[in-house]
């Protein structure tokens, strides 16, 4: 078998929230599979600092300022791509947030913001290019999930509530646009090195690792945090057609945490 069977020549992928971080990465794999890269940000800044740094890995990225949550914006962002790029082939609902907060200190506005970024808007960006796919006859959509789509922990019931629904949206799309030969599936990363965790692995005031830091470390088989270039295979592998009778499954891209009690203390 040649490599030709994972390859995204011809194809056009939107990564959302892909100004650095896990999206950043994973358009970074797309483009060398072959693909043409488009991504959007919420704030202009955002945009130009991501089309600065696809410009010195000498990616041609086309970039775009939406707000994911807002439908009518993710709308009309869809039909520009549409013209000024082409179809969309390739969906990475990658924008996401996190609020680290006690459960009985979350006021239910917070709550709320991270189930509209985190879950609403992947049905939003969806919806909008599932059409599209349809007419062209293939579709991929990746939704990047979490370790929390199957774990609990402290501080995150919004983050995992919205994580375990996309879990169960991934399956839905796929259940209900499979017969259009739509696959979509989701990645679940496990702890990245990215500004989303920093909090959990700055040092102490004594210089010594943060607890959590250590504590994911000892959780994780592969004795290291992973790094956002672990997602890039795996990203490739799901937008190719290497997985195209692959539907509804969550890759989970963890350093083996899933399948591990954690080292003893
Ligand atoms: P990140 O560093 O915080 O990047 C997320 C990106 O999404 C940022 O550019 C962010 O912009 C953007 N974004 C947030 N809200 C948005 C909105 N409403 N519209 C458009 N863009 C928006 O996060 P990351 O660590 O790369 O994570 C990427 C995805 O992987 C997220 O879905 C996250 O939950 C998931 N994930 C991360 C890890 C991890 O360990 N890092 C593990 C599992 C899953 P701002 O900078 O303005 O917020
Ligand atoms: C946390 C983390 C996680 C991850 C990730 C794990 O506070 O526990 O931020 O939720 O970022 O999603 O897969």
């Amino acid at each position: 078998m040649s490599n030709q069977i994972f390859s995204l020549e011809g194809k056009v992928a939107l990564i959302t929230g892909a100004s650095y971080g896990i999206g950043f990465a994973i358009a970074t794999a797309m483009h060398e599979a072959g693909a043409t890269i488009v991504f959007n940000d919420i704030k202009q800044e955002l945009v130009d600092k991501g089309l600065a740094a696809y410009a010195e890995k000498g990616i041609k990225a086309h970039g775009y300022v939406c707000d994911v949550t807002d439908e009518d914006a993710v709308n009309a962002m869809v039909s520009q791509i549409e013209r000024e790029v082409g179809v969309i082939d390739i969906l990475v609902n990658n924008a996401g947030i996190i609020k680290r907060i006690p459960m009985t200190e979350m006021t239910a506005a917070q709550f709320r913001q991270v189930i509209d970024v985190d879950l609403n808007a992947p049905f939003i960006v969806a919806k909008a290019v599932i059409p599209s796919m349809i007419k062209k006859g293939h579709g991929k959509i990746i939704n990047i999930c979490s370790m929390m789509s199957e774990l609990g922990r402290e501080t995150v019931s919004a983050y995992a509530s919205a994580k375990g629904g996309l879990k169960m949206l991934t399956k839905n799309i796929a259940s209900e646009y499979g017969e259009f030969n739509i696959q979509c599936n989701g990645i679940g990363p496990g702890y990245i090195a990215t500004p989303q965790t920093a909090p959990l692995r700055e040092r102490q005031p004594d210089g010594s690792r943060h607890p959590f830091d250590a504590f994911i470390v000892a959780k994780t088989p592969a004795g290291r945090w992973g790094n956002a270039e672990d997602l890039g295979g795996p990203a490739v592998f799901l937008a190719s057609d290497a997985s195209n009778f692959v539907n509804g499954h969550i890759l989970y891209v963890d350093g083996g945490i899933l399948a591990y009690i954690g080292k003893q203390p």
